[in-house]
């Protein structure tokens, strides 16, 4: 099939040998060869690199099976208390680099696929990344995984194993179009199909009761789950835990036959259809009602197949709990809610403990509200989840009982011992009736008010919740709120994407024993005026950058220069992140560099403006964004009186493994939002990891990345979180004076200058009085002469390369806060209640 020259079987190559896990470049060389040739999955005629890609995959997996097997059969043994992560959403990017680092093989494979012809780099290259989720949230999950088995926890992540996960991103002529993204085309080699492992999932339906009382929900129709583990190793350490993915299938009985023989293929099928939607797409769009209908069934869809599932292990786990022992299940079980996207799981839990295990309300009660906690990941009011109770009724009548009982419960709770708060309930309630031709079900509420605790994802946002959004409930619970600050993976962010600057760091603090206890990064601090290291620093920032450039020529066509200073935004595309304010940023600059004389632009620090990230499909400005960014980039790249010193890019199709290479690569990374609107950022940590200086506002973890890296190592400006609400008051009441450089920059857009795409109603939402009457909301306008103060004092600190190195170093040394590692540390201690449980 590959039809070239180097067509040659593996086994011609190298004598196949079935010898799993082996460590040793021969054995491994023999194992791969063995996969080629025995775990066929093409023509055996040719080993292309991707065939190469797989075989060496299902080698790797080898390795990750064994210690799978040894870690459950340990935890089985032990009986620990375990957490499980419940999670719409993973980031999981490519395996492979990751696998071999994390095992600690990456030299010996290396070496392996040389006796095939092949670099290990290229093949993993090969490999689709995973994007079983839309941005933060999702990657955050991922890096939790890889800390958790770090860290020896027993800890397991659950999710969905869509079809379809986000969507590739191509630029046309008319902005950005949305592909689906395969990532199943061929198959994925990580992940382990359970055919034992099955639960019944029912829809619609309803509830029976029997003459003792008892309530049980039957009929409607019922579909399968079936689990696909995906291994996750640890670093250094034997432990494998699981991050298991659930599909939906439908059963043969559901195949009608007699249809089918008659011609109805369709009906015949129809269960069948039905369960392939499920599991199709990662969060289809929900502005219509069938789309609304679906992603409810995706949500019950994890939380009760995964509940199904821990109730089975924690049942397994010791024979005695078949006949009950219910009160031991918050000491063996900690279920956490990544966002309210599983709170179905509350009511579930409830349902399953009641209605299946005999217990009664406050039995079940307590139980639930012990073992479940709940991770708020936004304020944005649009983003609070709301379900209409009429379709959760319709689809899920059990649990819309449940709900409603919870909500009674906690309605009289108030009523009997809080008297003073009786004129705040209908805020507080869980079921809001305001809209009587709308009655909605607040998935927040019902999450603070079931779970044990409730955490934000950094300080601000954390005090935010408790003095804002979360206000009243904290009188009545003063202890069920915590801050956890979020933290990414040194190994995939630092140790792996970086191999260059690692080295650095592992050759000046003598040891490598920072990827797993990042604190030691401060240990660089006392070098950080140390000449070598300056050099050393510098010579492996600019190879990255080449990568990167690299990267931008192939994927864009733009050449750009490595010598430069590269600036950029890799986020998903939302006004309240603000990447208008950058673009204006670099029109405004545009604009003052085709002003200046020959003379004066000598003075100017040349700049790569960079920025990445997905538009939401149906969400118009998000769109419009993208297109100004591409549109501005055409007419300054192609500028000759400017493109010397400055270059826009968009870099199309932003996901985890692009980050990989944009990452190292950069020098100044935008981290821009309107304060209190974004809760943490995750980005902002790998940028500063990697060396790269923020210039950002006091907003999410911003504010404690510029603790620890040291405020002169920061370019901060705009208004602070506390300012914006009143800030918004006087815009609405006529007292915002636009700064002269904001209005030139819009009004050179408005001019055509970069095309004759309509950008009014852009431009439109950022004056007094926008569509929707809340003008200029992001306070662009407001930020906006801050913003070009602070990339002023950028500029000058680039031209000092001295200065701009040491704050580079400075940032790598002060992100030891910032490993996922710590984060999870303080989940196990402060949340979870679970220890360490290592393989022996
Ligand atoms: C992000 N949230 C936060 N949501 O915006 C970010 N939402 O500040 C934070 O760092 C990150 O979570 C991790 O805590 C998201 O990414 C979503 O992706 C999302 C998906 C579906 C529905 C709603």
């Amino acid at each position: 099939p590959e039809g070239n020259g180097a067509a040659c079987t593996a086994a011609e190559k190298v004598k196949p040998a079935a010898s799993p896990a082996a460590e040793e470049p021969a054995a491994i060389a023999g194992n791969i060869s063995y996969h080629a040739q025995y775990s066929p999955h093409f023509s055996p005629l040719a080993f292309g690199p991707e065939q190469a890609f797989y075989a060496t995959a299902e080698s790797v997996r080898d390795h990750l099976v064994q210690r799978w097997n040894e870690t459950y059969m340990h935890f089985h043994k032990t009986d620990p208390k375990q957490t499980y992560y419940l999670s719409m959403e993973y980031l999981q990017g490519r395996a492979l680099t990751n696998a071999v680092g994390n095992l600690g093989i990456t030299g010996a494979y290396a070496e392996a696929v040389k006796k095939f012809g092949y670099e290990l780099e290229a093949l993993a290259g090969q490999e689709k990344d995973a994007a079983l989720g839309n941005g933060g949230l999702g990657r955050l999950a991922s890096c939790f995984l890889d800390s958790m088995a770090t860290l020896n926890l027993p800890a397991w992540g659950y999710g969905l194993r869509y079809r379809y996960g986000l969507f590739k991103q191509r630029i046309a002529k008319e902005g950005q179009e949305e592909i689906a993204e395969d990532w199943l085309e061929k198959f994925s080699p990580w992940e382990i199909v359970r055919h034992d492992i099955v639960y019944p999932i029912r829809f619609f339906g309803h509830v029976e009761i029997s003459p003792n009382g008892s309530r049980k929900w039957v009929g409607g129709e019922v579909l399968s789950a079936l689990a696909y583990d995906v291994p996750i190793p640890g670093y250094k350490t034997k432990n494998a835990i699981s991050l298991r993915l659930w599909d939906a299938k439908a059963s043969a009985e559901d195949f009608n036959l007699f249809q089918f023989n008659d011609g109805q293929y369709e009906s015949a099928a129809q269960l069948h259809a039905r369960a392939q939607q499920i599991c199709a797409v990662l969060y289809p769009g929900d502005a219509t009602e069938e789309g609304k209908l679906l992603r409810l069934k995706q949500q019950y869809f994890l939380c009760s197949s995964s509940l199904q599932d821990i109730i089975f292990r924690f049942k397994e786990r010791k024979s005695d709990r078949v006949s009950g022992k219910w009160s031991e299940f918050p000491a063996k079980v900690a279920v956490q809610l990544n966002d309210t996207h599983p709170t179905l799981a509350i009511p579930e839990l409830m349902r399953l403990l009641m209605d299946e295990e005999g217990l009664g309300w406050d039995e079940a009660w307590d139980i639930t509200n012990k073992t479940i906690a709940y991770t708020n990941h936004t304020v944005l009011p649009e983003a609070l989840e709301k379900w209409s109770q009429a379709v959760m009724r319709k689809l899920l009548p059990r649990h819309m009982e449940i709900i409603e009982e919870i909500d009674k419960r906690f309605k009289e709770m108030v009523i009997s011992t809080r008297k003073e708060m009786e004129g705040k309930l209908d805020s507080l309630r869980i079921l809001d009736n305001s809209n009587p031709q709308k009655p909605v079900v607040r998935m927040a509420n019902l999450c603070v008010v079931s779970a044990h605790t409730v955490n934000g994802v950094a300080e601000l946002h954390s005090n935010i919740l408790k003095q804002e959004l979360f206000a009243d409930y904290l009188s009545i619970w003063p202890n069920k709120f915590q801050n956890k600050t979020n933290g990414i993976t040194p190994r995939r962010w630092l140790r792996f994407c970086n191999p260059e600057l690692s080295e650095i760091v592992t050759k000046w603090l003598k040891t490598d024993q920072w990827t797993s206890n990042l604190d030691l990064l401060t240990g660089l601090r006392k070098f950080a005026d140390d000449e070598k290291l300056h050099a050393e620093w510098a010579s492996a920032k600019l190879a990255s950058k080449k990568r990167l450039a690299k990267h931008v020529l192939d994927v864009t066509g733009v050449t750009i220069d490595p010598n430069s200073l590269f600036d950029i935004q890799i986020k998903r595309i939302h006004e309240y992140k603000r990447q208008l304010l950058n673009i204006l940023g670099a029109v405004y600059r545009y604009k003052k560099i085709k002003e200046m004389s020959a003379e004066e632009k000598q003075k100017v620090t040349p700049r790569t403006v960079m920025i990445g990230g997905k538009a939401f499909a149906t969400y118009t400005n998000a769109k419009r964004i993208v297109k100004l960014v591409n549109d501005v980039g055409a007419v300054v790249n192609n500028d000759p009186d400017v493109n010397k010193y400055l270059k826009v890019v968009f870099i199309p199709n932003y996901n985890v493994s692009v980050a990989e290479v944009l990452i190292p690569g950069s020098e100044l990374s935008q981290h821009i939002s309107t304060a209190g609107m974004e809760a943490s950022g995750t980005s902002n940590m790998k940028f500063s990891l990697n060396g790269c200086v923020i210039i950002g506002t006091l907003d999410g973890a911003n504010v404690e990345i510029r603790e620890e890296v040291g405020e002169e190592n920061f370019f901060l400006f705009g208004a602070k979180a506390d300012q914006v609400a009143g800030l918004r008051k006087d815009r609405e009441n006529g007292l915002f004076k636009p700064d002269p450089r904001f209005e030139e920059a819009k009004q050179l857009i408005r001019s055509g200058a970069f095309g004759s795409y309509d950008y009014a109603p852009l431009l439109d939402s950022l004056e007094g009085n926008s569509g929707f009457g809340r003008g200029d909301y992001f306070l662009v306008g407001y930020d906006f002469p801050s913003y070009i103060d602070a990339q002023a004092q950028v500029d000058e600190a680039y031209k000092d390369k001295k200065r701009w190195i040491k704050m580079s170093i400075l940032n790598t040394a002060g992100s030891g806060k910032f490993s996922s590692d710590r984060t999870i540390a303080q989940y196990a201690k402060e949340i979870w209640g679970i220890t360490a449980s290592p393989v022996p």
